[in-house]
């Protein structure tokens, strides 16, 4: 039988190549360019499944342009927001993600987000390599301790949990909201806030695990920043549409935030020069599963989804 025509549209892991070419009629991106939408329509009509990334843009307008030949939409990503789920629903084709598999690799960028912001680790390296650091004295750099404060968890699935996990760790007191409270065994103890104005109000660092579904869109923005405690920290680690980055920046300049680690902005690549601009921020080029481990890992559990799914088999991960 002949192997189903798989289009892979990023660069991927080596080993994840090499099983994808064994188990596939395999069309890449050589030179790993995000396509453009005219591309992606026409890459995409040639083949019965695609293995993307969040880079790649599904829309309604994608989907329906690409027609029936296409079966599957494998990501390599646990966030969709780049799928119009109901224009994939509508048109029959089956999306899965990668879960699980990339929450510790994300939860330790958050954490790095929360430590780098806390105490001031942007600023600090940038004035060492910069051969600026000509002074020292007990009242420079000071930052703020986040071992015992408080920290907010907006959405509390897998990477919200994994990263309340190693909150603890700092003894931080967890809270959190999330549409559902967790059962005990995975609240172990953080304190459930059925709204997020609720959770805001006591998040001395608030981190950001929520999907990017339009009525999360810009759930950070003037009204919700002014809920902070005074100095806060936030973290974003999720989706850069979460966050009305104009707010952002206003509530970093007045000081009323303390600081802010960001591995996501509204746009990408790129992301705010605003943003870029202020000394009181940390960032990262969306690199939360960007692990040797876990890049292999989401990109076998797209394939195993691939799999499943031309086997006849449910995929494990399917959204639609
Ligand atoms: C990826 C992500 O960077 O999983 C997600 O939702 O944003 C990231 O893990 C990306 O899509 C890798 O393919």
């Amino acid at each position: 039988m002949a192997k189903p025509k798989l289009l892979i549209t990023r660069k991927l892991r080596p080993a994840v190549e090499e099983r994808a070419a064994r188990d596939y009629d395999v069309v890449t991106n050589p030179d790993d360019h995000v396509f453009t939408e005219a591309e992606l329509i026409a890459a995409c009509r040639k083949v019965d499944a695609v293995l993307p990334c969040h880079s790649e843009r599904f829309t309604a307008g994608v989907i329906a342009a690409i027609g029936p030949g296409l079966k599957i939409i494998a990501n390599h990503s646990v966030g969709v927001d780049h799928v119009d789920l109901a224009a994939a629903r509508e048109a029959g084709v089956v999306v899965t993600n990668t879960p699980d598999v990339l929450s510790d690799a994300t939860a330790e960028i958050a954490i790095l987000c929360m430590l780098g912001a806390a105490r001031r680790g942007a600023e600090g390296d940038a004035m060492v390599r910069a051969g600026k650091w000509d002074f020292w004295s007990p009242a420079f750099m000071v930052g703020r301790q986040v071992t015992g404060k408080r920290m907010g968890i907006l959405g509390m699935g897998r990477v919200g949990q994994v990263t309340a996990d190693r909150a603890r760790g700092f003894g931080m007191e967890i809270h959190y909201h999330n549409r559902r409270r967790l059962p005990d065994h995975l609240e172990k103890g953080a304190i459930f806030h059925d709204t997020p104005e609720s959770l805001l109000a006591v998040s001395d660092v608030l981190s950001l695990h929520c999907p990017a579904t339009p009525e999360n869109l810009g759930i950070i923005n003037a009204r919700t920043l002014a809920l902070l405690p005074e100095r806060a920290i936030l973290v974003n680690t999720a989706r850069g549409a979460l966050v009305d980055e104009d707010a952002l920046v206003d509530a970093l300049k007045s000081g009323r935030l303390f600081a802010a680690g960001l591995d996501v902005f509204r746009t990408e690549p790129g992301g705010n020069p605003a943003i870029a601009a202020l000394p009181n921020v940390f960032l990262l080029p969306h690199i939360g599963s960007a692990t040797e481990e876990t890049r292999d890992a989401m990109g076998f559990r797209a394939l195993d989804n691939l799999d499943a799914f031309f086997a006849g088999r449910a995929p494990g991960d399917r959204v639609v």
